[in-house]
């Protein structure tokens, strides 16, 4: 364990006077590496005291186009000068735009712009039951939502209603129903699951935070098969294994599946600003009239302008080609660790990768916190999983360095 700030052996100067003060003014609902980052670039960050790391968990997937991406921040320096919030009572001149070519990029009809990825899983949710009633004529209050054991969708009341996370869950009821748990993964369970009320099947398309878990070929297939058979809508949570991550724009264009709608985030907004959104067909989202959902934030103009330059980056499709192509070699390298003592197992796909380490070798964090002393950051996932999510735009020297430091880490 790295010694904690103020004991023996801590962080001590810059890093440690900034670790202790957080310690005493912030809730401790996070317990982050004794790392204090000043500034960032790329794939690398600065500690106040001058020490340089390789970033490979990228925001844990919002930082895809790496750091102070020029684009990125050429977008929103011309945006800051301009106008940056308007509220939706009013329209702007780069909404109409937002809207439209993220729609294009999702092949979908309409778009309802929101700032985090709970607040457009909450939409997701709102969305689907008032379509439920209002299209499919579900009895009111009867709506039923599909959802998968293991799963991370946020972390607002609602979302933790349906997580199987005890940690996610404890002390915050009483819980919104209205939910069903299904095991990832399994076709015919969630077939079964599947009543006349289910309004819904809400999925990551790969589970994040269960430890970059891909689910079984066909699985996503067969539910868009038994979504479409049942009038269902199959909602796929792209939050984080969407925008590139993976090697495609979204993750279910591995299996050439296109669901009713897809809920994006974190890389939306290029870990500039926060941008989310629900993007579907006029069909879902036209159920909406005016003054049934909002955001004070959502769809505001320096959002926009920072998006619209995600799209267009995401558009070319290079970044897409960079994931799989790097992502081949991080799972090649990734591949030959398994067997040898130290990692139980390795999933993901693309530039993202979840590494079960052996409990002989350390915990996910102790893991964590070795790499962090040779200038790797990444994160522990439960108690032996570590996930590497590197920005998109990775250099193949700097991947190949931070593995180097993984096979040392993992070596002691
Ligand atoms: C934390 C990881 C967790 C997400 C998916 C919605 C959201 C997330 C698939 C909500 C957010 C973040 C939240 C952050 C850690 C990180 C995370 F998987 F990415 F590592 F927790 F599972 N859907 N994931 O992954 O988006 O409201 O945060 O913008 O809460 O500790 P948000």
């Amino acid at each position: 364990m790295a010694p904690e700030a103020g004991s023996p052996g801590a962080p001590v100067g810059a890093s440690g006077h900034a670790i202790a003060s957080a310690e005493a003014h912030s809730a401790h609902n996070y317990h982050p590496l004794p790392v204090v980052v000043a500034t960032a670039e790329g794939a690398w960050v600065t500690d106040v005291e001058g020490r340089r790391y390789l970033d490979m968990l990228a925001g844990y997937s919002a930082l895809n186009f790496g750091h102070l991406n020029p684009r990125l921040i050429g977008a929103a320096k011309a945006q800051l000068d301009r106008v940056t919030l308007t509220s939706r009572a009013f329209h702007h001149d780069r909404f109409a735009e937002f809207c439209t070519r993220l729609a294009e990029l999702c092949g979908m009809e309409m778009v309802l712009p929101m700032n985090t990825g709970a607040e457009a899983v909450e939409t997701a949710v709102k969305t689907a039951r008032k379509w439920g009633y209002r299209v499919k004529g579900v009895p009111d209050g009867r709506a039923k939502i599909i959802v998968a054991a293991n799963n991370f969708h946020g972390r607002t009341t609602t979302v933790i209603s349906f997580s199987t996370d005890p940690e996610a869950r404890a002390d915050f009821g009483p819980y919104t129903p209205g939910f069903e748990i299904v095991p990832y993964g399994d076709l015919t369970a969630l077939e079964a699951a599947v009543t006349e009320n289910t309004v819904a099947v809400l999925l990551e398309p790969i589970q994040g935070e269960a430890g970059v878990l891909v689910p079984p070929p066909e699985y996503l297939a067969g539910v868009r098969r038994v979504t479409r058979e049942r009038n269902v809508l199959f909602i796929a949570d792209e939050i984080q294994s969407g925008l590139g991550r993976t090697g495609r724009t979204f993750a279910c264009d591995h299996e050439d599946v296109v669901p009713d709608m897809y809920v994006l985030g974190k890389a939306l907004g290029g870990g500039v600003v926060p941008v989310s959104a629900v993007v579907s067909s006029r069909e879902v989202l036209g159920v909406f009239r005016p003054g049934e959902h909002g955001s004070t934030f959502g769809g505001n103009p320096l959002a926009c302008a920072v998006a619209l330059e995600v799209i267009a980056m995401l558009r070319t499709g290079e970044y897409q080609r960079r994931a799989a192509e790097l992502g081949e070699r991080l799972h090649y390298e990734l591949g030959l660790l398994v067997g040898g003592g130290a990692v139980e197992a390795v999933r993901g796909r693309g530039l993202w990768a979840g590494v079960d380490i052996a409990p002989s070798h350390g915990t996910g964090r102790q893991i964590s916190e070795r790499l962090m002393a040779r200038g790797v950051l990444v994160k522990d996932t439960h108690a032996s999983t570590i996930r590497l999510a590197p920005p998109l735009v990775i250099g193949e020297d700097d991947l190949e360095w931070g593995l180097d430091r993984l096979r040392a880490v993992l070596a002691d």
